[in-house]
């Protein structure tokens, strides 16, 4: 199995999220779990040592789901190690508005980048190899790069994250055999976009944020986001991904020329229903959640706590205090004491 052909993605943003799906885990404890939490009979937040036992499990966890990108960090053409060359990259059709590209001074291609490499010193973020968009012929022309239509299709009450790794390649000349080509001056950094879409239109663009900070012979991480209601007007259509390189002159002496492209990843996080007490808003009720309630109790008839977190709403009755009355609606949601073990 290619490795590269599905990144393995964590538990990350934690979005409110959620909806159903067949690859979508759903998590749900329906026997007794119980806890001791700390007990104290001076004060009242402290009054919560209790124990809580046998919760029904009316909430679920879901994660977020990768989406699978076909070659997303370019490592199905083999190029000789350290050197580059022009190719069309697999699965990565060519995106070119202006018919710019001419297999010569404007081409796309792939790069080997192993540590040490005179273009990248720091090697490929992902693998070894990565894809480039080189435009020296035609500079200020308007943008091309690489796109890939992929097989899912835009959810509704769902949010999407877009990383790529974007490269600004430093000047310099390949090892063999590609050293035949001779020197490129490389510097400066034409700028680029990374552009997710739906049904062909651009819903959620990074339109060249990290140019004035990915220094020469450097990549760094593009990330997009967008949260997908249920009125959308592309849900439904499939979603794509553009890399372009905007083939801007960056300054007369150094226009720039070239950007890189690596480790492509769309994750999807479907939204959750609001749950009393999922706090951290990552579709559970579990001890993470208790950690910042138990911030907030003030005690009877007391307001929530000062060491109540900012935008934690502890008061579950709304009665303006925060106390047992509140705890006993938090442990009615909870849903899991193993995740913060
Ligand atoms: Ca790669
Ligand atoms: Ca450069
Ligand atoms: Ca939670
Ligand atoms: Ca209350």
């Amino acid at each position: 199995m290619n490795t590269d052909s599905m990144h393995e993605v964590g538990r990350s943003g934690k979005t409110h999220a959620a909806n159903a799906g067949s690859s979508v885990k759903r998590k749900s404890i329906g026997g007794a779990t119980s806890m001791e939490v700390g007990v104290t009979r001076c004060r009242p937040r402290r009054l919560l040592a209790l124990v809580i036992a046998t919760f029904a499990s009316d909430a679920v966890s879901i994660e977020p789901v990768p989406l699978a990108i076909s070659n997303p960090g370019f490592e199905a053409d083999f190029v000789s190690e350290g050197c580059f060359e022009v190719l069309f990259p697999a699965a990565w059709p060519v995106y070119d508005p202006n018919g710019i590209l001419n297999g010569g001074g404007n081409s796309v291609g792939g790069l080997n980048l192993p540590p040490g490499s005179v273009f990248f010193p720091a090697g490929a973020p992902q693998g070894d190899h990565a894809a480039l968009v080189f435009l020296s012929s035609t500079i200020g022309a308007g943008p091309a790069g690489l796109t890939q239509v992929l097989g899912d299709t835009l959810q509704a009450d769902t949010t999407y994250t877009l990383t790529v790794q974007v490269g600004n390649i430093a000047s310099g000349i390949g090892p063999p055999p590609c050293d035949v080509f001779g020197f490129f001056d490389l510097d400066g950094f034409p700028g680029y976009q990374v552009q997710l879409l739906a049904g062909g239109v651009v819903i959620a663009e990074d339109d060249n944020s990290l140019a004035a900070t990915i220094p020469e012979g450097e990549f760094r991480l593009s990330t997009i986001q967008v949260s997908v209601g249920n009125t959308h007007p592309q849900l439904g259509d499939p979603l794509e991904i553009r890399l372009i390189n905007l083939n801007v002159a960056d300054t007369p002496g150094d226009p720039g020329i070239e950007v890189d492209f690596d480790d492509v990843r769309l994750v999807a996080q479907p939204a959750c229903a609001a749950v009393d007490g999922d706090f951290d808003t990552d579709c559970d009720v579990d001890l993470d959640d208790f950690g910042q309630f138990r911030l907030c109790v003030g005690g009877p008839n007391q307001r929530p706590s000062k060491s109540c977190p900012p935008g934690v709403d502890a008061d579950l009755d709304g009665d303006l205090h925060v106390d047992l009355i509140d705890y006993a609606i938090f442990s009615a949601s909870f849903t899991d004491a193993r995740e913060a073990e």
